[in-house]
């Protein structure tokens, strides 16, 4: 998107979609105030319930999210008038604290400043999510998440000063910057992560590979876009999906790569890809996941709920004249969703409007 393009037709498109939705009387009125804002001054400044609608209604159209059914229960925290780094990292310690709720993970978003019409954001978060960790590259290999070997990289270039023994599941210091201050290294507040380790309820060694993962999914690093506003400093989460943990991060190579660290656990061959051990391997990290997330009183999906849950939500959708928007190779997992899930078996508005998340540029590393 064009930062200097003129928000005006999408200001109005999401004003008069606020309005009718919500049956508010004098759109007319609305609308008028904006548009005299934006001729003023390129931009307009939405009330805390529009900045609201608009969150929700972001969610509500996020094609690759499977979780969306509980888009009308978002909180959403308006800190728009939060610019500094300090406020920042203050913030973000209260959002970790708001959505954790004791394991029982509320869904959550922090809007900061929006992006200045010309000049572009006023505040950027250079992690991915807020709670990550660190990929240390050794000799010939990665230990931790090789997916954050880069962001690793940057915060040590910043002065980050890491521990003095190095695991595979330390946490990623924030990065934060704003349009007056260089980027800034923060130590995440520690206690306010809940991280979950990971055991098999029929196979003792299974906590023996030291495995764990955090509770959270943060996102920080998509611009929330509504009404023609870019908010580039957004931090949103819901909870985690099993198959997030078991299938991608613990078994992807360029991630945890344990499949065939449990296959040997549990005996498989893994000469022979028909024996399909790696299915094998890949289910019993997902019970891990459930298993030990519930055991925990951690917040939690399984993909049969969820799936039942998405299609409901799928229902309500077309009954309230809306498409279901939808990107059919994020909404559906791995590990036996085929004969299982509903999400499987249908097709979605591939088109993704406004309000929305975007993948925002990677901050100059
Ligand atoms: N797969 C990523 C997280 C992506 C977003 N997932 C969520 N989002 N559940 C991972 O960390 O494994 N959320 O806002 O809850």
């Amino acid at each position: 998107v064009d930062p200097t393009e003129d928000p005006s037709t999408e200001a109005i498109e999401f004003i008069s979609a606020y309005y009718k939705e919500r049956k508010l009387s004098d759109v007319a009125n609305r609308i008028a105030g904006v548009l005299d804002e934006i001729a003023t001054t390129g931009t307009y400044w939405q009330t805390s319930a529009e900045l609201a609608y608009g969150a929700r209604a972001a969610w509500r159209q996020s094609a690759r999210c499977i979780g969306r059914a509980r888009w009308s229960g978002l909180q959403v925290r308006d800190r728009r008038a939060v610019t500094t780094i300090n406020g920042i990292d203050s913030e973000l310690a209260e959002h970790l604290r708001v959505a954790d709720n004791g394991g029982r993970i509320r869904s959550v978003i922090t809007v900061f400043a929006p992006d200045h019409p010309q000049t572009g954001p006023r505040a950027r978060i250079w992690n991915d999510q807020l709670i990550r960790y660190c990929g240390w590259q050794l000799d010939d290999e990665v230990l931790g998440d090789p997916a954050q070997q880069g962001m690793t990289e940057a915060a040590l270039q910043l002065g980050w000063k890491p521990p003095d023994v190095a695991s595979r599941f330390d946490l990623l210091p924030w990065v934060i910057e704003t349009a007056t201050e260089d980027p800034t290294v923060v130590d995440v507040p520690r206690h306010l992560v809940r991280e979950v380790a990971l055991a098999h309820p029929d196979h003792a060694w299974f906590a023996d590979l030291g495995l764990q993962w955090h509770a959270l999914p943060v996102i920080a690093n998509m611009r929330l876009r509504i009404g023609g506003v870019n908010y580039s400093c957004a931090p949103f989460n819901g909870h985690y999906l099993a198959d997030e943990i078991g299938t991608r991060n613990m078994c992807d190579v360029g991630r945890y790569n344990q499949l065939r660290t449990v296959a040997a656990g549990l005996g498989l061959n893994t000469e022979n890809e028909a024996s399909l051990w790696r299915e094998h391997a890949a289910l019993l990290i997902n019970q891990a996941v459930l298993h030990s997330f519930r055991d925990a009183g951690v917040r939690i999906s399984e993909p049969h709920r969820e799936s039942e849950l998405f299609m409901r939500f799928c229902a309500h959708e077309e009954q309230a004249g809306r498409p279901v928007y939808g990107d059919w190779s994020w909404l559906n997992g791995s590990v036996g969703w085929a004969a299982l899930h509903a999400v499987h078996h249908r097709y979605y508005d591939t088109r993704m409007p406004n309000p929305n998340f975007w993948p925002r540029a990677r901050t100059p590393l």
